[in-house]
């Protein structure tokens, strides 16, 4: 997969790429990534890629002109897929969207800064606008960087024996459930003995219900959506019954009405 980076700040790209799985994935040419400057594209003659805001406002906003030229350019040289801006106001991504942007051939990815990005760039060369959820960064890159890490995932070859997509968060729509290695005993906090067991079938038994509980917990709107057994809706309700009843009271000292 080759994707290329939109950028004022490419070096951010540098350690990102070179690390861990994505640094091997790219020396074994499976992934192609190049962060692009955006500055060099200005037509300014000091290089200038933004400008304050017709209407007024606070901060600055990424001109057209260079952005444009840049994925023209990129378009020129065989980059293909998608174009997409990553920003606060995109869709949501998803994992089934990582999926999907994995089986392109590439995408160029649009790291906007200030104010964001004259409109009239998004109109002529954006495709597609995503956000990673509801929270607003500095710039753009970060978000590049998890969705390049996202989609590198299924690209094959990316991952080695060892990693799988499969048996992650979201796969089965649960989450994971918790994780232990050595020691058995750690500063007085012992590993769940049915990790211990080496009895398979209770071990699954005892993460599935984990999954279940986690997901209950933290993300409700997942368990709805989820294929859970008549007998886990009970076991469900039993636990979380039973949870209420031994949970510790609440400390409301500080409490004033
Ligand atoms: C994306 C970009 C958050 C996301 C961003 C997100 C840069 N913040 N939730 N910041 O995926 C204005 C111009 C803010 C670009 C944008």
């Amino acid at each position: 997969m080759k994707i290329a980076v939109l950028s004022l700040f490419p070096e951010m790209f540098d350690s990102f790429l070179s690390a861990s799985i994505l640094g091997r994935a790219r020396t074994e040419g499976l992934l192609d990534v190049r962060p692009v400057d955006i500055r060099p594209y200005s037509d300014k003659k000091h290089k200038n890629t933004d400008d304050y805001p017709f209407g007024g406002g606070a901060g600055m906003v990424m001109m057209a002109q260079p952005i444009v030229d840049a994925v023209r350019d990129l378009r020129s040289q065989d980059y293909a897929g998608p174009c997409i801006y990553l920003s606060p106001r995109g869709t949501p991504l998803t994992q089934k969207k990582v999926v999907a942007l994995s089986a392109q051939e590439g995408m160029i990815l649009l790291c906007g800064h200030y104010e964001g990005v004259d409109q009239r760039a998004i109109d002529l060369v954006v495709d597609e606008e995503i956000s990673l959820g509801d929270f607003v960064l500095t710039g753009g890159e970060v978000a590049a960087m998890a969705l390049i890490d996202a989609v590198a995932r299924y690209v094959p070859g990316v991952l080695g024996s060892g990693e799988s997509t499969e048996e992650e968060s979201f796969s089965d729509g649960l989450l994971e459930y918790p994780q232990y290695s050595r020691p058995e005993e750690w500063h007085g906090k012992k590993v769940p003995p049915v990790l211990l067991s080496g009895h398979h079938a209770n071990i699954e038994k005892w993460r599935r219900e984990q999954s279940i509980l986690r997901t209950y917990e933290r993300r409700p709107d997942l368990l709805e959506k989820s294929s859970l057994t008549w007998k886990e809706k009970k076991w469900l309700e039993e636990t979380v019954k039973e949870k209420t009843v031994h949970e510790e009271p609440e400390d409301v000292t500080e409490c004033t009405n």
